[in-house]
Parts: C-alpha cells; structure tokens; sequence
C-alpha cells in the first residue's frame, strides 16, 4: 500500500497520522487522526513499525500518546472489506510484527490512555511497558459484535493482562470496561485525572531513562521471557542476566556510589 509520508524530527519518514516530539531523551510518538478516533489503518501501523525500528541510539524511552479525546478506536472498520482470508492473515501477522517491535524493542514504551481504547487499540496498549489510564478511559472487545476475532495479539497479551475468561466476557457481550475497573483488573498501571496522563508518562519516562540500560534491558528483554518458561529454566536465566548486569561498568559504579553513601551515613550515625 501506498504510504503518504512526512518527515519527522526522528528523521524517520512517518505518515501524517503520526506524530513525533522530542523532549531530551524521551521520544513522544502520537496517533494523529483524531477525526477518526485515530483508528489504526496500515499507514498508521506500518509507520508505528517504521518509527520503533529506526529509533534513534539516543532516545532512552518512549511514551505513546494520541491527539484529541480518544487514545484508539481500533482496527480501520473500512480496511476490513477489502481482505480476503489470506490476506487477512498477513494483515494480522503484519500487526504482529510491528507489535514485537514495541514489546521487545530498544527501550521501554509508556502507552497513556484516554477515551476510546478498543480493539486494536487495546491490542497496541497491551503491547507497551507501561499503560497509565485518564480516567475517561474505557475499554473494550467490540470484534465479537463485528463478527471477527482479535488480530493484533490481544490473544496473547490481553489475556495475559486480565486473564482469558475476562476477555471472552468483553469479547462474547460486548462488555465495556471503565478506567476504574481497568486499573482494578490491571490493565492501566496508573490512573490519574483529565489530561494528567501525559505528564504522569514523562514524570515516569524520566525515572526510567535515569536506570542503567542495562536494567532496562533486561526488564523488558529478559523478564517476559523467565516468567513464560518453567522455573528451573527461568531462575538460571535470571542468574545469568544477573551476573551480566552486575557485571556492567553502570552496576559497578552505581554500587560504588551507594556503598560510599552507606559508610557515610554509617559513619554519621556514630558520631
Ligand atoms: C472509524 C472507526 C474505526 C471511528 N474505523 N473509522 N473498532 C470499533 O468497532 C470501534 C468503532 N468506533 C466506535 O465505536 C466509535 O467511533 C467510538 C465509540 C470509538 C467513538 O464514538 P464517537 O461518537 O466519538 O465518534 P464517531 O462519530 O463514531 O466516529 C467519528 C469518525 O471516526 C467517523 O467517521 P466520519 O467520516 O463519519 O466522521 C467514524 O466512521 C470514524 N471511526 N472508529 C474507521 N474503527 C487487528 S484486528 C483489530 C480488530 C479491531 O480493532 S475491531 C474494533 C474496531
């Protein structure tokens, strides 16, 4: 398909339905078709894949946001016509791939929430590190009503999130979730008020950018995975990635610093 692009301040080449903004090291990607609830065609999700697959080796941290009053209203209801079955399959995939980009990208990714989070929208938010929710958030699975199913791996991390038997609720009735009851079931990590969320993800992204990347690897590389295999597996691959992280020259220093700051106090104490 045809992707009209526009360049943007990454230097990657976007879609207009994207937006890129820099502040420091936090990179701030927004769904920009707020005239359509930001529904997410394939210029949108390809430029998605696009912008995580050529980050720049300076950006430590990126928050995902939406222009106007809805985070996500899902999958482009107008794209749907034009697929048949294999090609509905290879849309699917295509999410996929561009999803992983996001779960098992560079850097961890701050998704915030407002308004319309349904169906592919949701499948995108479930597929960031962190979701903090305004709390005119609301969720929902309306594919059962559209006669489809989930494509964009809500399967896999819906599921995971609020576990299968909630989400064939959402998904058989229709149920819609606000953003009390989402942050309860744990879908939003953070619920804060009207137009709060961004600054909440840039207050958090900032925590984060100031780990050592070595952390921040490891939690969004390596936890997901120890805590899919079974527990003999998984405690010698968090050995691993322990002795891999204690052995890197930001662990070494930052242990320095704090065992200086111990004696210190100890000292301190004593006198
Ligand atoms: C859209 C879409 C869309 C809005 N695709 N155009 N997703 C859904 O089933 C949700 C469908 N959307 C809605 O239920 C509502 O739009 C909302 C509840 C999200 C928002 O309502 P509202 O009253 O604020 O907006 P609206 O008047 O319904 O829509 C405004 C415009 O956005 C309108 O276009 P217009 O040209 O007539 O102004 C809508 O057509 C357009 N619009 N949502 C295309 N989704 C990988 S598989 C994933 C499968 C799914 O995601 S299924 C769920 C699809």
């Amino acid at each position: 398909m045809q992707v009209t692009m526009s360049a943007q301040s990454t230097g990657t080449k976007l879609p207009k339905s994207l937006q890129v903004e820099r502040r420091g090291e936090i990179a701030i990607l927004r769904l920009a078709r707020p005239e359509k609830r930001n529904a997410l065609n394939d210029p949108t999700v390809l430029g998605i894949g696009a912008f995580f697959s050529s980050l720049p080796d300076d950006v430590k941290v990126v928050v995902l946001d939406a222009v106007g009053d809805n985070f996500s209203a899902g999958l482009d209801l107008s794209e749907l016509a034009e697929c048949d079955t294999v090609e509905g399959v290879l849309h699917s995939m295509m999410w996929h791939r561009v999803f992983e980009q996001i779960e098992f990208g560079r850097v961890p990714v701050l998704a915030v929430l407002k308004g319309a989070v349904v169906g592919g929208g949701l499948e995108l938010a479930a597929a960031t590190h962190i979701r903090i929710a305004e709390r005119s958030a609301y969720y929902a699975l309306p594919e059962g009503q559209r006669g489809i199913f989930v494509g964009g791996g809500a399967s896999v991390r819906v599921s995971r999130l609020i576990g299968a038997a909630r989400m064939a609720d959402m998904m058989l009735t229709g149920r819609v979730y606000d953003a009390e009851v989402g942050q309860a079931i744990g879908i939003s990590h953070y619920l804060v008020g009207g137009a709060e969320g961004l600054a909440k993800a840039l207050e958090l992204a900032g925590k984060i950018a100031a780990n050592a990347p070595i952390t921040n690897f490891a939690v969004i590389q390596a936890l997901p995975r120890i805590a899919e295999v079974n527990p003999r597996e998984g405690f010698m691959m968090e050995a691993l990635m322990a002795a891999v992280a204690q052995g890197s020259d930001e662990a070494k220093s930052a242990c320095a610093r704090s065992w200086k700051s111990a004696q210190r106090k100890l000292r301190n104490s004593r006198a």
